[in-house]
């Protein structure tokens, strides 16, 4: 039977400023993380996990993808165009902090950044495409990492909300829908994506990353309240990575440990963020853990004050675990940890593919909060070829878009309330973990490959029509 999707359900595509943009010293931009991430899954994901990353650029080293991204600063008009012909209703992208304020700490914004993004709203709005906003997407000013130590210093939360400050007073007449951290939960396990630092020890990790996001719920939680007072109307959102974490086995110990896991990792912020206030469990997590929060008079009263409106959040992957794993078992499950599940098959990149996950995530979420949802990432990066001539029949992509929009047709007739699904990477563009070109998620091809040669030009893939057609039916034609 057909699934059945809301009337005004935001069917769309999302990307981030730093992985699509490009011209990373064009328009008076800074510098930030991203353009000192290098190219190569080995190279970025071992920097990516390490301790003590030195920020500055090595150019003879490495290749730098994320400075020429897909060039969508010069090319938006084009893909915008594409984005419409597919149907979309609305599109995620984020806007890169160093555009608008090139350190990070000045007082008056860069006006040719916001031109650019008023120009990209514009272009939306000409085909009546929604744009969803994300605030920070891994793209801390390099000025900020360098000189501040990124979000473990409270001085952020300021510089913060100068910067969404000046965003909703320019934007508040194009932009309703706002997310303020991207993947947020994400950053214990990658601190320098998301709170833009290294840490100094595995011994500092927990301690400066739970810090570092205590200063993000603060700067989250002000974000939200001046959204509400300068857009009437407007909807500001949390947005998570959400992994279902399911016990190896029905050992009572595992399937504890699966539960413990699943609340540090998959409830924490939404606790706070939603709920607005930190949950009880976390005190004995902190206190095993020798983690204590600095925080100021007044900042559990502005989290209470500040709670989103929707939770947003990535779906690529479930997590399978148990308390004890074998050294052969460590390693051995997805980008997040865990074990391998005997029942999922995996990408090239081995994130296990489980559409019944995101049924599963939805439910737990929409149980656990009754808040409206977005699926505002989901998909799956693969290698593409492309055909004599020029054809790219990305069947793979499609199957498993269909059997994960299904999911999520499914988990609307369980009675969960979802708002819109935005695709990942509805353009092919640079890997965050490992970035590569390589590994697209597009229903459009571009012609960038991992050694920076390329053209840039455009393509359709088969999922270009497939998805439209999804749009055009409402979801009822997978
Ligand atoms: C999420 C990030 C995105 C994105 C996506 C896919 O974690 O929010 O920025 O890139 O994952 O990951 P990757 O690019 O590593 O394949």
């Amino acid at each position: 039977m057909a699934v059945k999707f809301p009337e005004g359900f935001l069917w769309g595509g999302a990307t981030a400023a730093n992985q699509l943009e490009g011209a990373y010293k064009e328009g008076g931009k800074g510098l930030n993380l991203a353009d000192v991430l290098p190219g190569g899954k080995e190279n970025r994901l071992k920097l990516l996990a390490s301790t003590g990353f030195d920020f500055e650029i090595d150019k003879s080293k490495y290749t730098y993808p994320n400075h020429e991204g897909i060039d969508f600063y010069h090319r938006y008009k084009e893909d915008i165009a594409l984005f419409a012909e597919m149907g979309f209703k609305t599109f995620r992208l984020s806007i890169a902090w160093s555009r608008i304020f090139p350190n990070g700490d000045e007082l008056e914004p860069n006006e040719e950044g916001l031109a650019f993004y008023d120009r990209v709203f514009d272009e939306l709005a000409k085909y009546n495409i929604e744009p969803l906003v994300t605030i920070a997407h891994y793209e801390t000013p390099l000025h900020l990492i360098k000189e501040y130590g990124g979000w473990r210093n409270r001085k952020l939360v300021e510089f913060f909300e100068r910067y969404v400050s000046v965003l909703f007073n320019r934007y508040k007449d194009k932009v309703k829908y706002w997310l303020t951290f991207n993947e947020i939960n994400g950053a214990t396990h990658m601190p320098l994506l998301g709170l833009g630092f290294s840490p100094e020890s595995e011994e500092t990790r927990l301690q400066d990353s739970f810090q570092g996001l205590h200063h993000q719920f603060v700067a989250s939680a002000k974000a939200v309240q001046l959204g509400h007072e300068i857009i009437p109307g407007s909807q500001i959102g949390c947005m998570l990575i959400y992994a279902p974490v399911y016990s190896f086995d029905s050992n009572p110990e595992n399937v504890l440990y699966a539960q413990q896991e699943a609340r540090i990792f998959n409830n924490f912020c939404g606790d706070v963020q939603v709920r607005g206030e930190y949950p009880s469990f976390i005190d004995r997590y902190f206190r095993e853990n020798n983690i204590h929060i600095e925080m100021e008079d007044g900042d559990l009263q502005l989290i209470k004050e500040g709670t989103v409106d929707f939770i947003s959040f990535s779906y690529y992957m479930s997590r399978t675990d148990k308390k004890n794993k074998t050294p052969e078992e460590i390693g051995q499950g997805n980008l997040i940890g865990g074990v391998k599940n005997p029942f999922l098959e995996a990408s090239d990149w081995g994130w296990e593919i489980d559409p019944v996950g995101l049924r599963i995530a939805l439910n737990e979420l929409y149980g656990r909060y009754q808040v409206p949802l977005f699926v505002v990432e989901n998909g799956l990066g693969a290698y593409d070829t492309v055909e004599e001539d020029g054809s790219i029949n990305d069947d793979y992509r499609i199957d498993y878009l269909r059997e994960h929009i299904r999911a999520m047709g499914e988990a609307v007739d369980d009675g969960v309330e979802l708002m819109g699904y935005t695709s990942w990477g509805c353009i092919d563009l640079v890997s965050a973990s490992s970035g590569e070109m390589s590994k697209r998620y597009g229903f459009i091809y571009v012609d960038k490959q991992d050694d920076g040669s390329g053209s840039f030009e455009r393509s359709r893939k088969k999922s270009f029509y497939w998805y439209k057609n999804v749009i055009a039916t409402n979801g009822e034609e997978l």
